[in-house]
């Protein structure tokens, strides 16, 4: 998991620690760290912006030694993870009956496996789950989703093929309230950017249900297009946090960093796996200490 930021990282630490009084070699320096940041999916303007804080510091002469090396560029992506903000689902499912939340993506991401695998989640913190499947777009969406029902004994709500999927959640939200749910988890169709069929139904199905939290998914091995996909989305339906799925089997590691700075959005959610239970509350700390050296 993100060895290869990770790598990226160390080696230009190695290297501008003896060199941080030599300025030219240390713009060459910086320079190439831009490259090998980019090549493990960290975004061109995100790169950049962390060269330019970085050359600006050692300008400065706040950075001289090894030690204030790392421990800059840790304050640098902790800051930048920050000032995207914080969502708690859980926190913030206590006050809401029932609390709604509206799941966004393209095909493939893992929108429906993240679903049943929160919607788990809320059930082993004590409340009442239900999933709606309001993807009426593609053959064998509701089936999928009405499987993960049967296997982990949470119901499904489910939608006729064709059907609107606005009014599908409309009464979904009605048969959740008269029933006593917690939490209405909705699965929408993928959507590409080019289909703006797709992108208006979204923008109803959001004005119809009036969701308190809509979660884009995104999945971390398709790299720079999930930063693309973070971009439009939230251009144009609007992203309150997001989950990256897969991250069990990727290397890169510039995924998360560079939609939190593309968006300003808090990456909430981590998948690990293809188990309910591999999804994980994402940890600044964790992650920043994943990839930079933890001996100081
Ligand atoms: N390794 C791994 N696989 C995952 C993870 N999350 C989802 N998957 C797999 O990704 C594949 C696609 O997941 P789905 O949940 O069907 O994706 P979707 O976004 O609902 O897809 P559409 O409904 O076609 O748009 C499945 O095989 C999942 O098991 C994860 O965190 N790690
Ligand atoms: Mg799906």
């Amino acid at each position: 998991m993100f060895n290869k930021i990770k790598k990226a990282f160390s080696k230009f630490i190695e290297k501008a620690s003896s060199l941080l009084g030599a300025r030219e070699k240390l713009d060459d320096l910086l320079e190439d760290f831009k490259f090998s940041l980019i090549e493990s999916d960290v975004a061109f303007e995100c790169a950049e912006y962390i060269i330019d804080s970085l050359r600006e510091e050692i300008e400065k002469g706040n950075i001289r030694n090894k030690e204030q090396l790392v421990r800059k560029l840790k304050e640098l992506i902790i800051s930048m993870f920050n000032e995207a903000g914080s969502l708690d689902l859980f926190d913030e499912a206590k006050n809401y009956k029932p609390y709604k939340l509206v799941f966004l993506g393209v095909n493939g991401v893992g929108k429906t496996t993240t679903i049943a695998k929160l919607a788990v989640a809320f059930r082993d913190r004590g409340f009442k789950p239900l999933m709606v499947a309001a993807d009426t777009f593609r053959a064998g969406a509701q089936e999928q989703l009405k499987l993960h029902g049967q296997r982990t004994g949470i119901p499904v709500f489910m939608g006729k093929y064709g059907a609107d999927p606005a009014a599908i959640t409309f009464d979904a939200i009605r048969y959740a309230e008269n029933r006593g749910y917690d939490v209405i988890l909705i699965d929408t169709a993928g959507r590409m950017h080019t289909d703006i069929d797709l992108v208006n139904e979204l923008k109803k199905l959001v004005r119809v249900s009036k969701p308190h939290r809509k979660i884009l998914v995104v999945d971390a091995l398709t790299g720079n297009d999930a930063i693309e996909q973070a971009k439009f989305f939230d251009e144009y339906i609007g992203v309150d946090g997001v989950i990256v799925t897969k991250v069990d089997a990727y290397e890169q590691g510039g995924v998360p960093l560079s939609i939190v700075y593309a968006i300003k959005k808090p990456i909430i959610m981590i998948g690990v796996g293809q188990e309910y239970k591999d999804l994980k509350p994402f940890s600044i700390d964790e992650f920043v200490n994943k990839i930079l050296p933890n001996i100081y």
